[in-house]
């Protein structure tokens, strides 16, 4: 092997010739499996297993993979597969020290998959971009800071980004916002503008309340569940264990989703000796409605329109005394739901009527129904009108602010819904500036900054021009990949704060650093000692964590020293911003947030290592709504798709998915064993009778092309076609490699959240199989 050459062959995946789907449970053998492999890669350094056996637990560390609950009552090991693949993957022995770059340059590093990339191990020292030689150099803390604060005090603020991944702890993330509003503009996009901001514009409009309103005590009293797009076997599944114990108890689990996801199907409870040794698996949905890809209004009106039909000729079945007393805009809807015809309904969702009354009927059955939701109805056109939707349904029946009811987005990165909590919010409505000016004496910027689609847009237009970054790795996050790879670098500055390399890193603006920071298991290290950090959970519990691992090199330091280092060189002198006070001590930021925040973080310090966490409050729990009306909002959309383009013939609905083997561009491995896809990520599944249609078989080579109005040439080529079970109309590949389909300007209509899930595109055979 060349030093030029990727470390693996698995940029060169095995041809798909034969993929038959793994029917076996979630959870179960396969997940211990899964985790064996990954551990088996990476050698991770052995006191990894301390880190897992403490992991979500009081006193030890909280998961860096997903936002799920970690309840009072913990199991004995209180993490799932992916938790423990993230933990092992940031554990890793692997180190990529600035030696690297003595055999790589830049430019070679771009045919690296992502995979290998991440697979050099963990960033060990501050490096400088050097065009000269196209490499990464090692500088000194002190320089990198000092060179970037050179360059940042010489720029306009209002053309520099602040953006945050949702990783950094809440005391980190305060002071990140904290630093961008001293150096003077609100440009504080966040990983959330391509996930959730769906929920925080849309649900807002809607129940007055940006984060879900369930909490866990509603988990163990529901009697229904009403998944919309969420995948928990993957992406959260710690919630099977919950999901498992509502099935016990008799509960009913409802599921619309255009794949047939493993984790929604049947369960296997690794903790579970009986279970694990009979193999016996608990069946998770009761229903399972495969409805077209953007298709949810439909759906959901449907049984609705049921719901209001079994109202008019029985009476009792919707919740008038909550509708009047707290609703508005309901004759609107229910005059909506009435007049749209079944025909339509159906022709659009392509589910048959029987099932959406099937659906209505489980629905009105129960008592307390909460609906979950996920990416499959924030990345849409008209995400916002989704999610409307389903408010819409549960409000029918009282469903929103009691007991064992309400409605559950799952939160993507471990901490990006307390991130946007303490500060990071490019929207100047969310921030309580008065506060900020008499703690600190400065005059916050009135301007609302730039949210992460406008940043894009602003990099291709070539009016920002330095991108900070508290983590994350935009270049693969963001849509329309090939015409950032060309703006990018364009930048006077790009600053990445990584654990690993990654794409973001090889292609580096005029000035480029990439500053490492030490992950949330590893001990930090301050003047006063190892410090807590806090984050905040899916249901706004908010919770400490320490690190108790030895850090991956000693050159680490920590993202809240790193924003303090930064903050220093960038922020006008002023004694009421004393950096070095704060990295001295976390427990002073906790104070700063509580005296920003006083209702939802009183007595943070003291309160933050209670088993389950302390909960913030919601005040839509309790029914109140903080919406313009001061009512819970009826929605009414104006058509029955969340998608911006119509059918056509040749057409598709592209919805880009995660694997079973990435949390989110990082890739561990080419397993997506659910889905029965082994050795490659470069596939596009297919229902057979679309496939016969257009001429192709199982094992096809076809490339995707981008049928967007806005007619810019967009293509990936190379992907094996897999015959699957999908509705017809609907494909589905993967994420990140399928961000170059999606324009920029795609994206939900009034959150502006990437329409991830509703890609209009065309496919073309490059050539069959041998
Ligand atoms: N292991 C792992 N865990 C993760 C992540 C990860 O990448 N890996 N990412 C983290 C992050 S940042 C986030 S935001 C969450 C994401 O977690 P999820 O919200 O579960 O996101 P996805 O897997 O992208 O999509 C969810 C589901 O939407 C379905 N879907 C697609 N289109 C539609 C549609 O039109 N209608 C309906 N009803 N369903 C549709 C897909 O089939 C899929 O099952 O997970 C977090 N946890
Ligand atoms: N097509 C399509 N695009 C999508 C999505 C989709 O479903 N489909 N999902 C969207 C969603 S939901 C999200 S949230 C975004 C994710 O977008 P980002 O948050 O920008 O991306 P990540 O892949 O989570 O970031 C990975 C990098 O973070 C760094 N990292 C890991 N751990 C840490 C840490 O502890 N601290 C720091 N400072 N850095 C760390 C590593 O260097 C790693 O390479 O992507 C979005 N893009
Ligand atoms: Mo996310």
């Amino acid at each position: 092997m060349s030093p030029q050459d990727p470390p693996s062959d698995q940029t060169k995946p095995d041809d798909v010739s034969d993929l038959p789907h793994d029917s076996g449970p979630a959870g179960g053998w396969g997940s211990l499996k899964g985790i064996a492999r990954i551990f088996g890669d990476q050698w991770p350094s052995p006191t990894v297993t301390d880190t897992l056996r403490r992991l979500n637990k009081p006193g030890g560390t909280m998961c860096a993979s997903c936002a799920w609950p970690k309840p009072a009552n913990y199991h004995a090991f209180e993490f799932c597969e992916n938790g423990a693949k993230a933990t092992i993957w940031e554990s890793t022995s692997a180190r990529c020290t600035p030696d690297f770059w003595d055999d790589h340059t830049v430019s070679a590093l771009r045919d690296w998959a992502d995979h290998d990339l991440e697979s050099t191990g963990r960033l060990t020292a501050p490096m400088r971009y050097d065009a000269d030689t196209d490499r990464y150099v090692k500088v000194s803390w002190d320089e990198a800071f000092s060179e970037i604060g050179t360059i940042l005090k010489g720029l306009p603020p209002e053309e520099v980004v602040f953006y945050s991944s949702g990783h950094a702890g809440l005391e980190a993330a305060y002071l990140w916002a904290l630093m961008a509003r001293a150096y003077g503009n609100n440009n504080l996009p966040q990983s959330s503008n391509m996930c959730h901001e769906t929920t925080s514009v849309g649900l807002t409009k809607v129940i007055g309340s940006p984060v879900g309103t369930v909490i866990w005590e509603d988990l163990e009293q529901t009697d229904c569940f009403f998944f919309f797009g969420q995948n928990p076997g993957t992406n959260s599944p710690r919630f099977l264990h919950p999901l498992k114990a509502a099935k016990d108890r008799g509960a009913k689990i409802v599921t619309f989703n255009p794949v047939r996801e493993q984790g929604l199907i049947s369960f296997v409870d690794p903790q579970d000796l009986h279970a694990m040794t009979t193999g016996e698996a608990t069946v998770i949905s009761d229903q399972y409605h495969q409805l077209r890809g953007g298709s949810d209004i439909a759906a959901i009106l449907g049984i609705c329109k049921a719901v209001i039909e079994a109202d008019d000729a029985i009476g009792g079945v919707i919740d008038w005394a909550f509708i009047n007393e707290h609703t508005q805009g309901f004759e609107d809807f229910i005059d909506f739901a009435r007049t749209t015809p079944w025909q339509a309904i159906c022709a659009e969702c392509g589910l048959p009527e029987s099932d959406l009354r099937d659906a209505a009927r489980v629905y009105m059955q129960a008592e307390r129904v909460i609906g979950v939701y996920g990416m499959g109805l924030t990345q849409q056109t008209h995400g916002s009108w989704n999610i409307g939707m389903l408010t819409n349904l549960l409000m029918l029946r009282g469903n929103i602010g009691r007991p064992g009811a309400g409605i559950c987005p799952v939160r993507g990165h471990s901490n990006v819904q307390g991130q946007r909590t303490v500060g990071i919010a490019e929207k100047t409505k969310l921030i309580p500036m008065d506060k900020l000016r008499n703690l600190f004496g400065f005059e916050p910027p009135q301007q609302d900054g730039l949210h992460i689609v406008d940043a894009a847009q602003g990099l291709i237009d070539g009016t920002v021009k330095a991108m900070v970054c508290l983590g994350g790795n935009l270049m693969r996050a963001l849509p329309d990949t090939d015409r950032l790879e060309q703006a990018w670098p364009r930048q006077r500055l790009s600053v990445m704060i990584s654990t690993k390399l990654n794409r973001s890193h090889l292609y580096p603006g005029q000035s480029a650093y990439i500053l490492p920071c030490l992950t949330r298991s590893e001990v930090d290290d301050q003047e006063s000692g190892n410090q807590w950090i806090t984050i905040e959970d899916s249901f706004s519990m908010i919770h400490g964590s320490r690190g108790h691992r030895k850090p991956a090199s000693p050159d680490l330091k920590s993202e809240l020293a790193i924003t303090c280092g930064i903050a220093r060189a960038i922020t006008p002198a002023n004694p009421a911003l004393t950096w070095e006070a704060w990295q001295a001590d976390y427990a002073r930021v906790r104070d700063l947030i509580e005296a920003t925040y006083p209702d939802d973080f009183k007595d943070m310090n003291a309160r933050m290592n209670q088993p389950g966490g302390f909960w913030r409050g919601n005040p839509a729990h309790e029914r109140v709504w903080k919406t313009d009306s001061g009512k819970a909002e009826f929605t009414v959309p104006d058509k029955l798709n969340a998608l911006d383009f119509d059918d056509a013939p040749g057409r598709f609905r592209l919805l880009t998915m995660r694997s079973n083997d990435q949390f989110n561009t990082t890739i561990y491995g080419y397993s997506d064993r659910f889905r029965g896809i082994e050795g490659t990520r470069d596939v596009l599944l297919m229902n057979p009778e679309d496939m016969a249609e257009a001429g192709l078989s199982h094992g096809d080579i076809v490339s995707l092309v981008g049928d967007a109005a806005d007619g810019l040439p967009r293509r990936l080529d190379g992907l094996s076609v897999v015959h699957f079970d999908l509705p017809r109309g609907t494909v589905g590949s993967y994420y990140p490699e399928c961000n170059v389909l999606i324009p920029v300007g795609l994206h939900d209509q009034l959150s502006k959240t990437p329409a991830s899930k509703g890609v209009p595109v065309r496919i073309q055979a490059t050539r069959p199989t041998a």
